[in-house]
Protein backbone atom coordinates (compact mmCIF):
# COMPACT_ATOMS: atom_id res chain seq x y z
CA UNK A 1 0.00 0.00 0.00
CA UNK A 2 1.40 3.62 -1.39
CA UNK A 3 0.03 6.68 -0.03
CA UNK A 4 -0.28 9.56 -3.11
CA UNK A 5 -1.08 13.10 -3.09
CA UNK A 6 -1.13 15.68 -6.00
CA UNK A 7 -2.57 18.74 -7.16
CA UNK A 8 -4.89 19.74 -9.80
CA UNK A 9 -6.50 23.15 -10.47
CA UNK A 10 -10.06 24.35 -10.52
CA UNK A 11 -11.51 26.69 -12.83
CA UNK A 12 -12.70 29.60 -11.30
CA UNK A 13 -16.43 29.58 -10.13
CA UNK A 14 -16.56 25.59 -10.54
CA UNK A 15 -16.04 24.87 -6.56
CA UNK A 16 -20.25 24.02 -6.38
CA UNK A 17 -20.17 22.16 -9.68
CA UNK A 18 -17.36 20.71 -9.11
CA UNK A 19 -18.74 19.53 -5.59
CA UNK A 20 -22.03 17.96 -7.04
CA UNK A 21 -20.19 16.20 -10.08
CA UNK A 22 -18.33 14.21 -7.62
CA UNK A 23 -21.71 13.40 -5.02
CA UNK A 24 -23.19 12.32 -8.68
CA UNK A 25 -19.59 10.24 -9.24
CA UNK A 26 -20.79 7.94 -12.59
CA UNK A 27 -20.38 4.30 -10.80
CA UNK A 28 -18.15 3.04 -13.58
CA UNK A 29 -15.55 5.48 -12.57
CA UNK A 30 -16.06 4.58 -8.65
CA UNK A 31 -16.04 0.77 -9.43
CA UNK A 32 -12.96 1.48 -11.91
CA UNK A 33 -10.77 3.28 -9.18
CA UNK A 34 -11.45 0.40 -6.65
CA UNK A 35 -10.53 -2.63 -9.12
CA UNK A 36 -8.15 -0.46 -10.00
CA UNK A 37 -6.24 -0.51 -6.22
CA UNK A 38 -7.47 2.90 -5.25
CA UNK A 39 -8.67 3.59 -1.53
CA UNK A 40 -8.83 6.48 0.90
CA UNK A 41 -9.73 8.70 -2.31
CA UNK A 42 -10.45 12.37 -1.50
CA UNK A 43 -10.16 16.05 -3.24
CA UNK A 44 -9.93 19.23 -1.02
CA UNK A 45 -10.39 22.43 -2.31
CA UNK A 46 -7.86 25.30 -1.03
CA UNK A 47 -10.88 28.10 -2.12
CA UNK A 48 -7.82 30.75 -1.77
CA UNK A 49 -6.09 29.53 -4.82
CA UNK A 50 -8.39 27.20 -6.57
CA UNK A 51 -6.27 24.54 -5.97
CA UNK A 52 -7.32 20.77 -5.93
CA UNK A 53 -5.53 18.90 -3.13
CA UNK A 54 -6.24 15.13 -3.69
CA UNK A 55 -4.50 11.99 -1.69
CA UNK A 56 -5.65 8.17 -1.80
CA UNK A 57 -3.72 4.94 -1.09
CA UNK A 58 -3.08 2.83 -4.34
CA UNK A 59 -2.61 -0.82 -4.37
CA UNK A 60 0.06 -1.17 -7.48
CA UNK A 61 1.15 2.08 -9.54
CA UNK A 62 0.70 0.20 -12.59
CA UNK A 63 -2.58 -0.35 -12.21
CA UNK A 64 -3.40 3.45 -11.20
CA UNK A 65 -1.09 4.00 -14.42
CA UNK A 66 -3.41 2.14 -17.26
CA UNK A 67 -6.46 3.96 -15.77
CA UNK A 68 -5.13 6.31 -18.80
CA UNK A 69 -6.05 3.81 -21.17
CA UNK A 70 -9.14 3.09 -19.82
CA UNK A 71 -12.27 4.21 -22.52
CA UNK A 72 -14.41 5.40 -19.29
CA UNK A 73 -11.75 7.39 -17.41
CA UNK A 74 -10.99 9.08 -20.54
CA UNK A 75 -14.60 9.84 -20.82
CA UNK A 76 -14.73 10.99 -17.41
CA UNK A 77 -11.86 13.40 -17.76
CA UNK A 78 -13.34 14.96 -20.96
CA UNK A 79 -16.60 15.35 -19.13
CA UNK A 80 -14.83 17.25 -15.84
CA UNK A 81 -12.46 19.67 -18.70
CA UNK A 82 -14.61 22.21 -18.30
CA UNK A 83 -13.83 22.25 -14.74
CA UNK A 84 -10.26 21.61 -14.16
CA UNK A 85 -6.94 22.69 -15.73
CA UNK A 86 -6.64 19.87 -18.39
CA UNK A 87 -4.18 18.98 -21.17
CA UNK A 88 -4.78 18.97 -25.03
CA UNK A 89 -5.61 15.69 -24.69
CA UNK A 90 -8.54 16.17 -21.18
CA UNK A 91 -6.18 14.78 -19.22
CA UNK A 92 -6.65 16.89 -16.39
CA UNK A 93 -3.20 18.80 -15.34
CA UNK A 94 -1.56 17.03 -12.66
CA UNK A 95 1.46 18.03 -9.69
CA UNK A 96 2.24 15.12 -7.62
CA UNK A 97 3.39 16.04 -4.05
CA UNK A 98 6.21 14.55 -2.08
CA UNK A 99 5.67 13.39 1.42
CA UNK A 100 7.75 14.63 4.06
CA UNK A 101 6.15 13.74 6.99
CA UNK A 102 3.13 11.53 8.07
CA UNK A 103 1.79 9.87 11.83
CA UNK A 104 -0.10 7.13 11.19
C1 LIG B 1 -11.56 14.14 -10.64
C2 LIG B 1 -10.45 13.93 -11.62
C3 LIG B 1 -9.61 12.78 -11.17
C4 LIG B 1 -10.50 11.57 -10.90
C5 LIG B 1 -11.61 11.91 -9.96
C6 LIG B 1 -12.57 10.75 -9.72
O1 LIG B 1 -12.39 15.14 -11.11
O2 LIG B 1 -10.98 13.68 -12.89
O3 LIG B 1 -8.66 12.48 -12.16
O4 LIG B 1 -9.68 10.55 -10.35
O5 LIG B 1 -12.34 12.97 -10.48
Amino acid sequence: MERLAFKMTLLPGCAAAYKKRHEEIWPEISALLKTAGVSDYSIYLDVQTDTLFATMKIADRRMLDALADEKVMRQWWNYMSDMVLSNADGIPVLTNLTELFHLS
